[in-house]
């Protein structure tokens, strides 16, 4: 991947972010425990930095500039995923319960990162359920979102995913349970991720991974996985809502025709995505509508609450 302000010999890749602690990869694969101060505090992993040793440690004095980054933001806080990925891999699963709105947030973060996102369909061992997700997932297979079905567990699926994933940079992301650490471990036994039954984690509130690490699929350093601790609130107040039509590809594809130029595609009239919702074969369903429609009014109500100032 070659990068702004290309680094130096001596830069170093973060491999696992602990908040203030980094593990730094250098060129030679050696790595080494850096702490972040400061505005260095904003390295990710994925990122790039230069680096002084103090003792047998490393000190953060540079973040490269980043080919792109993803992250959220609710009122108080923003999270950052990881830096210079090539894919968002969002894993769903037969169970825990695909949630289309978590679902919708994922993908338009990765939109606004510039980011391709696909989704692996986990859990296809718990066939009924694994059926009815899949069935809730065709209108994004439809727009555009390739879909993998697999069952780590069983390895059924896998082959096809694992070759693909061999040519890239994935970040897995998803709530948690999904099997995101599950099936690191299938492509990459020697990451050795903890991973934990549904029960526990649900029972306790906690989730199974802590941190976001990078692991390689091979060692010739071409793909990576990078496993992520899951979550619930996925906040896009980083996103203007005059931006989410483009950002949802299913909506992207009716705006041309709107009689103004800054339609919201709420209320208006002459919306030509409205008009769309009643045909049959226009590809935007109601329901992905509606999604638009709920994130739209909660980032216009975060806008409105930033400009008068928290
Ligand atoms: N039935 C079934 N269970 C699976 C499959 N893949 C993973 N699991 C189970 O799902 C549970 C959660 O898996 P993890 O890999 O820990 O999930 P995670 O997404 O990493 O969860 P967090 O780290 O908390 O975000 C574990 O009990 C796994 O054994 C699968 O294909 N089928
Ligand atoms: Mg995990
Ligand atoms: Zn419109």
């Amino acid at each position: 991947m070659s990068l702004p302000g290309a680094p130096t010999a001596e830069a170093a890749r973060v491999v696992a972010d602990f908040g203030q602690q980094l593990m730094l990869q250098r060129a030679d694969g050696t790595r080494i425990e850096a702490t972040a101060r400061g505005k260095r505090r904003l390295a990710v992993t994925g990122d790039w930095v230069d680096w002084i040793p103090t003792g047998d440690r490393a000190q953060v004095t540079r973040v490269y500039p980043r080919h792109n980054v993803l992250w959220r933001q609710d009122d108080t806080r923003s999270k950052t995923f990881a830096a210079n990925v090539s894919r968002v891999v969002v894993v769903v699963a037969a169970l825990p319960r695909l949630n289309t709105d978590w679902l919708d947030r994922a993908l338009v973060a990765a939109a606004a990162a510039g980011i391709e996102a696909e989704l692996v369909v986990n859990k296809s061992d718990l066939a009924a359920e694994h059926a009815h997700t899949m069935q809730r997932l065709q209108p994004y297979a439809a727009m555009g979102y390739a879909l993998w079905p697999m069952s780590v567990a069983q390895g059924s699926g896998l082959a096809a995913w694992t070759q693909h994933a061999q040519a890239h940079v994935s970040l897995l992301l998803g709530a948690s349970g999904v099997g995101k650490s599950s099936l690191l471990n299938q492509l990459v036994p020697q990451a050795q991720a903890v991973t934990r039954a549904l029960s526990a984690g649900v029972a306790t509130g906690r989730h199974t991974t802590t941190h976001t690490t990078w692991h390689w699929l091979d060692t010739s350093q071409h793909g990576a996985l990078i496993d992520s601790p899951g979550f619930q609130n996925f906040g896009l107040h980083h996103v203007a809502p005059e931006a989410l039509a483009s950002l949802m590809p299913d909506m992207a594809a009716h705006t041309g025709g709107c009689r103004f130029y800054n339609c919201g595609h709420t209320h208006e009239p002459g919306c030509s995505v409205r008009a769309a919702l009643q045909q049959a074969n226009a590809g935007l369903t109601p329901a992905r509508y509606a999604s638009y429609c709920s994130l739209h009014e909660a980032l216009t109500h975060a806008q409105q609450t930033a400009r008068r100032g928290g």
